[in-house]
């Protein structure tokens, strides 16, 4: 038995078969004719069409034989029916995108290229991160569609160098901001050092310009069973380094906190002695100021950066911006908490994974 049906779409011919002659009906046709139901008169692919569909079904009647020749089943043929009636939609879309000139992005990614969609999702969340462009692009391009966060993962660490603090560079000086974290970042190390590592750790400050300076650090390292003195000159920084410089594995030496003029700092670092200087950069800072207080502190030198108060921001990319600017600089820590005992990450795969939540 034949029936005719008049639809709007080849997808409602198919259902309206489905339903009325059941899963076993063939298609014999499916014929496009224009709304006024004109079948002589064929529409062009965009405009508002019809379609005049043919179904049978065996009722036993007829040559099935010859049936089957010239049809095709709704079951088999229905999907790719479907499919094909999307592609055709897409490719109308996109050529009146094309006539508007206004193929965007999304169209591109999400419409044919679901490998550049997710590259491009990660290259997004990087800049959403304020990652600079320039360094979101390096990542990007080393990223792995088949492991997305592990390939960000490598690519970040590639970015950065961090060094463990080496007891042959016996003398470190932590300098900064007033209020970046120094002291309690110096604190934080020396707890990791003396008890995590059992090395022998001295704390002098010369930050005496304020009252409360060495009380903070006395206290602190009284409880924590660091040694700890105080200079008030640089004659007394030399002659406490030269006395203790054997009884200690690791000497930090705290300083008064500098923004405009480094004054402060002057005469501070001892000229015959061999040291290290730690810049302590807080990463809740914006990119260029941070970028401003590099160039500040490049006048005095430094060799190694510490970022402190993670935890009081949700954007890490300032992080990996600055240390890939200033490759030659290795990152000693992160510190993301108040806590003196704990909050510090020394551990370079650490370190990743804490920025790796900052892009998530
Ligand atoms: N939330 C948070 N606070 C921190 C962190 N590191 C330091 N702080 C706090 O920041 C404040 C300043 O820290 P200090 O270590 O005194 O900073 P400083 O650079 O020695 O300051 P000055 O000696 O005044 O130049 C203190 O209240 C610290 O507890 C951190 O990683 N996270
Ligand atoms: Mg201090």
């Amino acid at each position: 038995m034949e029936k005719i049906f008049y639809v709007d779409s080849k997808c409602e011919g198919y259902q309206k078969i489905k339903k009325e002659m059941g899963e076993n009906a063939l298609i014999l046709s499916f014929e496009e004719i224009l709304k006024n139901g004109d079948e002589n008169n064929k529409s062009d692919c965009f405009s508002s069409k019809k379609y005049k569909v043919t179904a049978y079904i065996d009722d036993g009647k007829e040559n099935l034989k010859e049936v089957e020749n010239n049809s095709f089943s709704i079951n088999e043929d229905g999907l790719k029916i479907q499919s094909l009636e999307k592609q055709v939609n897409d490719l109308k879309k996109y050529v009146d995108l094309l006539a508007k000139n206004q193929i965007n992005n999304e169209f591109e990614v999400n419409e044919t290229n679901p490998i550049d969609n997710i590259i491009e999702k990660f290259y997004a969340k990087f800049l959403d991160n304020d990652i600079k462009p320039d360094i979101a692009l390096l990542i990007k391009q080393r990223l792995d569609i088949a492991n997305p966060d592990n390939s960000t993962k490598l690519a970040l660490s590639e970015l950065f160098e961090l060094s463990e603090l080496s007891c042959d560079d016996k003398i470190h000086f932590f300098i900064g901001n007033p209020g970046s974290g120094k002291t309690t970042s110096i604190i934080k190390l020396s707890t990791t050092f003396s008890i995590g590592l059992k090395k022998k750790i001295l704390i002098i400050t010369t930050d005496c310009y304020k009252e409360s300076g060495y009380d903070q650090i006395f206290e602190q390292c009284d409880f924590l069973g660091i040694h700890s003195m105080k200079a008030q000159n640089s004659k007394e920084l030399i002659n406490l380094i030269s006395k203790n410089f054997n009884n200690y594995d690791l000497i930090f030496i705290d300083t008064p906190g500098v923004d405009k003029d480094y004054k402060a700092l002057n005469n501070i670092f001892p000229e015959n002695m061999s040291y290290k200087t730690t810049l302590v950069l807080n990463a809740n800072s914006r990119y260029r100021e941070q970028v401003k207080k590099i160039s500040f502190f490049n006048e005095i030198g430094f060799d190694f950066i510490v970022f402190t108060k993670l935890d009081e921001t949700f954007s890490y990319g300032n992080i990996i911006n600055i240390m890939h600017d200033n490759s030659q600089k290795k990152l000693i820590c992160l510190t993301n908490g108040q806590d003196t005992a704990k909050n510090i990450i020394i551990n370079k795969e650490k370190c990743v994974e804490l920025l790796m939540q900052g892009i998530a």
